[in-house]
Formats: C-alpha cells, structure tokens, sequence
C-alpha cells in the first residue's frame, strides 16, 4: 500500500498554520484507511537555525504532543523524531552529493530566510531541502501532505529522486507526489493577509497558536485586519480582498465545508457578526486538542516512550534502503 511521509519542525509553538495545511491533513491521510502513514519531528531541520538546546527538548516534546491531541495515533502511524533514526541523515549526505548548487540556489525559502545576509546563514539551511528528500524517500513515500510553501522543495525532491536513478541507472526511488488539498493549505497572517501566517513572525497578534486559550484566540480573531466591506455574495468577491479571503478560508477548512459553502451562509454580513461566529468555531475545535496538549505534556516520560517506539519502527523501514542505496552507490558493506 502506498506510504505517506510528511513532518514538522520543533523549532517553537505550532501554528493554525501547520494544524490546518498540515496537522489536519496527516489524521485524515491516517484515517483514509488506503496509506501506511510516517510522521515525523525534524529536529535535524529545526537546527538550521538558531534552537536554544532547552527550548528544542521541550519544543520536540510538545510537538509530538500536538500530533497525538491532533488525532495521530502512534499505533496506526509510525510517529518519531528525526535525529532518532540516523538513516535520515545518512542518506542526507548522499543528497548533498547528487543535488546542484544552482538547484538549491533557486529555494525561495532558503532566499527568504537567509536574506540579504546569506553569507552569514548556516550551510544546513542551504541543504535543508536535500535532507528534506532523504526525509520522504528513506521511507520510498509516494505521498507528501504539506502546505503550498512547500511545493517547491516537492519539486526538488522529485528531481533529486530522478537524478539518483539515472545517475546509477536504476530504478530504485519513487517520485513522489505532493498532497497539497483544501480550504487551507496557505493560512496567512491575520495582520497583513499578503503574508504566511508563520511561528517566526514576531508579532503574536499575527498567528493562532494551537496552545493559545479561547480568550486569546477570540481577541486576535476580533483584532484580525479586515476591510470595511460586508462578506461578498460570491466567491469573486474575494478576489483582491486577501484578508477577507484568508478568514473565510480558515472558517471553512475548521468546519470541514468549502469555502461557498462558507459564503452561501455569511454572504452580506458584516465581519463584526462574523468575527465572533470564527471566534466561537475555533474555539470548539482547538480548545479541546490544546487542553490534551497540556495534559500529555505532564508525562514527559511517556512522551519519550512514544518517540523511543517510533523510532524503532522507522528504522525497521529506513535502514534496508538506505544499505541498499550504499550498494548501488558503491560502498563497501
Ligand atoms: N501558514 C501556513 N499555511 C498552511 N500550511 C502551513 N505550514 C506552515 N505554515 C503554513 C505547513 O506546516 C508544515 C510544517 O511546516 P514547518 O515545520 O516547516 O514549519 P514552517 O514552515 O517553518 O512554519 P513557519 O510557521 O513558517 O515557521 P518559520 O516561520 O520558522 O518558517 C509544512 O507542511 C508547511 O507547509
């Protein structure tokens, strides 16, 4: 049956962000029933840049707490944490041996975060989407939920996977396929609807954390930048309203319904009514997985039982592919 891969960084609070263009696809990819399903904390990608050594054990912690209050279940999906199994980083190296400069050079998301300081950037954060690849195909994943942010390290993947193969003119990586699907997967920030909502920006009024109380959800919801219009009768009505457009897809992606549907029922309401209804949804529907969360996150010990048993279950997988990546590349056993 077909394997499902994706992960998420440690690298500080989960985001509506990640639960809805990501968190939320992984349960129900787990509950489809047709997909062996790998979910995974990538630790190694959060140290590219800066993680304070305290704040990355109990970011990784709370992270797999968040996976397991979001729906995963350790049972049916093999759930760890990256730098637990070493084939990840093993197959990593030979990436980085078969990725170009120029490929990796063209990475939006390495030229955004590096900026204008590029030389100063980690050279970790330069290979990311090449550890990336060997995250998906050390498994042979055919399938990657992920956010619209990372369809273009997808492509990469792709033809890393492709270059392997005929580089050694085998047959032996899978190309696999971005799961990119719903209301949600690009979630902007709630003060400049131009923007991905993002754990990095610095204003918290920008994001919805998934451990944010219904206090704070409803007032940075209320506070959410909006134009003066009412809630359009179409969904071109949207069109050059990203604000608008942004609340009416959050909305939709946290009821399960499309967002005409969305629009059939608030169509010329003002955001004022509409506020408060979004505000009340998403408390109903992240109140309940924050406060499993916390609660998960008083038994640190059973945490890492979790991760301990996850890791064991994708070594099982990686580490034959991986031997038999270094016997096409000509390693000696
Ligand atoms: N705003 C978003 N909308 C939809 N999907 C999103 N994802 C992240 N932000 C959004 C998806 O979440 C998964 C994990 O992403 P990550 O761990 O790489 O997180 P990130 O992209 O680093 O998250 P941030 O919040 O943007 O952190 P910074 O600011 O540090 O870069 C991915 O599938 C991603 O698409």
């Amino acid at each position: 049956i077909p394997r499902v891969f994706s992960g998420i960084q440690p690298s500080g609070g989960l985001t509506l962000g990640n639960y809805l263009g990501a968190m939320k696809r992984f349960v129900d990819m787990q509950e489809n029933g047709g997909f062996e399903t790998v979910y995974c904390m990538v630790d190694l990608h959060a140290i590219t840049v800066w993680q304070d050594p305290a704040d990355l054990r109990r970011n990784t912690r709370e992270l797999c707490a968040g996976f397991i209050a979001a729906g995963i279940n350790p049972e049916k999906s093999i759930l760890f944490n990256q730098s637990q199994v070493p084939e990840h980083a093993q197959l990593g190296w030979i990436f980085n041996c078969v990725a170009r400069m120029g490929w990796m050079k063209r990475m939006t998301q390495w030229k955004d975060k590096a900026g204008k300081n590029s030389e100063n950037a980690s050279l970790g954060l330069f290979g990311y989407p090449a550890l990336m690849a060997a995250d998906i195909l050390i498994y042979h994943a055919t399938h990657v939920p992920v956010g619209e942010d990372q369809k273009q390290h997808l492509e990469l993947t792709r033809d890393i996977a492709t270059k392997f193969n005929n580089d050694f003119g085998v047959d032996f990586f899978p190309i696999p396929e971005p799961v990119i699907e719903g209301a949600a997967t690009r979630v902007m920030s709630l003060r400049d609807g131009t923007k991905k909502m993002s754990k990095s920006d610095p204003s918290d009024m920008s994001r919805l954390n998934m451990t944010d109380d219904a206090d704070a959800l409803a007032k940075k919801i209320k506070k959410a930048k909006t134009d003066a219009e009412a809630l359009p009768e179409t969904l071109e009505g949207l069109d050059g309203r990203p604000e608008a457009r942004n609340l009416v897809n959050i909305y939709a992606a946290l009821n399960e319904m499309t967002p005409q549907a969305v629009i059939d029922e608030f169509a010329g309401q003002q955001f004022g009514a509409f506020k408060p209804k979004l505000a009340d949804l998403a408390v109903s529907k992240l109140a309940p997985i924050s406060g499993e969360m916390s609660r998960l996150m008083q038994e640190p010990d059973e945490i890492d039982r979790i991760l301990a048993r996850g890791a064991e279950r994708g070594r099982a997988l990686a580490a034959p592919i991986l031997q038999q990546t270094y016997d096409i590349v000509g390693m000696l056993r």
